[in-house]
């Protein structure tokens, strides 16, 4: 393992924060990602707030002028004058009355780390600037799982449901992919995909024009992501109108992230003096006993699952270890523990995002096998939180090793560390500050 400078190393990845700095938020990739999204802006947050509180304050701040009138904090808020396939006129969300007026955004959402990102901000600053900061954030963070429980969890079943795999954060992941080229396709897309005219599609895409495209989705799970956006579109975006055959996931990594998010926001409404209301509370104390119905025993370990049916969506990914953060029964929390020891989850870059023995396996490309340096921090802090300090030691370590060694790519290979995907990524560089 390469031996780590650790001053050197905080140095180069505050030089990438600073790169990719567009003033008051961040974007992911200068070449790839131009706009601002959900979640890497709450991984940088999480990261400047161990050297710039202030920034970071700022980051989530700029983060929530998308958030729409309902409480949904969209995935995307995008850069003025940046247009690209797949995003602002995919969604054009000023057709929307309830989308924000100066800014355009998507009309899905992402994992929600929000709460967890301004407690890791809070806790860095002082005084009436952390006062102003929580005065300003929170209600807005509570309307934002208000949105999530009422609009997503409309049974009450303590599980929000998704409607796009890129909600999940994890986006080509295998059970998703599964999942979306099996839910019913329009008569267009299906004559696409017999007649190969999605290869088409890649003179339009921007991603392989900087990466190559055996790293990124493949043209046909591309262009079926791209129509169930144009037919959420029809539906208004909402749950309750989907046609009854549409994809509604009960997603792993969300939920899992949903019920740490929960606990943090608890306690900054605390701090801040801002009541839950009573349909929020009973959401939050059901949620963790909920997840628990995830697990799938044939697969030993937390599965999403197709919410029309019940049925688990496999193959087991890294979004299982996103249980150990948010607190799972013991027997299957020493199960999770011990499977990361494993050769098929340990290899010699752990952690992949697809077990490297499983048949839809892919070192290369995107979700479906590389490391990734936001999940390897979301297991280290699981390992923590289940009292696993020496294994979150390794794993932070090795975490560490693999930028000091290879940059801050956006993913690894698990084999031999190969940088993937775009480089000089935000996140990988803000997660090794609080890593380090
Ligand atoms: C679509 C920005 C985002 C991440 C996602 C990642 C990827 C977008 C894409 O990039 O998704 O939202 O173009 O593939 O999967 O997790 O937030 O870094």
């Amino acid at each position: 393992m390469t031996a780590v400078d650790p001053s050197r190393l905080a140095a180069s990845a505050r030089a990438v924060l600073a790169r990719n700095d567009r003033g008051t938020w961040t974007v992911p990739s200068t070449t790839l990602y131009p706009h601002q999204w959900l979640w890497d802006s709450c991984f940088v947050a999480i990261g400047l707030a161990t050297i710039d509180p202030g920034r970071a304050a700022t980051e989530l701040r700029s983060l929530l002028r998308g958030q729409w009138s309902n409480g949904m904090v969209p995935h995307m808020v995008f850069a003025p004058g940046v247009d690209d396939l797949g995003s602002r006129r995919l969604w054009r969300s000023q057709r929307d009355p309830r989308a924000p007026r100066d800014v355009d955004t998507s009309c899905i959402t992402q994992p929600p780390v929000l709460a967890i990102a301004v407690h890791a901000v809070a806790a860095r600053l002082a005084g009436a600037e952390r006062d102003a900061f929580l005065a300003d954030v929170v209600p807005r963070v509570l309307a934002y799982h208000g949105w999530l429980y009422r609009e997503r969890d409309p049974a009450r079943t303590g599980l929000v449901t998704l409607v796009h795999p890129w909600e999940c954060g994890l986006d080509t992941t295998p059970p998703w992919m599964a999942a979306l080229a099996g839910a019913p396709q329009p008569w267009w897309l299906r004559a696409a995909l017999r007649l190969r005219v999605a290869r088409l599609v890649r003179w339009f895409r921007r991603d392989t024009r900087y990466v190559p495209a055996a790293e990124r989705s493949s043209d046909d799970d591309g262009l079926r992501m791209l129509a169930l956006a144009r037919s959420l579109g029809r539906a208004g975006y909402d749950l309750a109108r989907l046609p009854p055959g549409a994809l509604r996931v009960e997603d792993v990594a969300f939920n899992a992230l949903l019920i740490v998010a929960n606990r943090r926001l608890a306690e900054l409404a605390g701090a801040a003096g801002v009541p839950v209301d009573d349909d929020l509370t009973a959401a939050m104390a059901s949620a963790p006993v909920r997840f628990e119905e995830l697990w799938s025993d044939a697969d030993a370990a937390y599965c999403a699952r197709d919410a029309t049916s019940g049925a688990p969506l496999g193959p087991p990914t890294i979004a299982s270890f996103f249980a150990l953060w948010a607190g799972v029964r013991p027997d299957r929390q020493r199960t999770l523990v011990s499977q990361l020891r494993e050769s098929r989850w340990n290899p010699a870059h752990p952690v992949p995002s697809v077990a490297v023995d499983a048949p839809v396996f892919d070192a290369r490309r995107y979700w479906k096998g590389p490391t990734w340096i936001n999940t390897n921090w979301i297991v280290v802090e699981g390992l923590r939180a289940a009292g696993e300090s020496q294994l979150a030691d390794r794993l932070r370590d090795a975490s560490l090793a693999l930028v000091a060694e290879h940059g801050f790519a956006e993913y690894f290979s698990p084999f031999d560390g190969e940088p993937l995907g775009a480089d000089e990524f935000s996140w990988s560089a803000a997660l090794t500050l609080a890593l380090l």
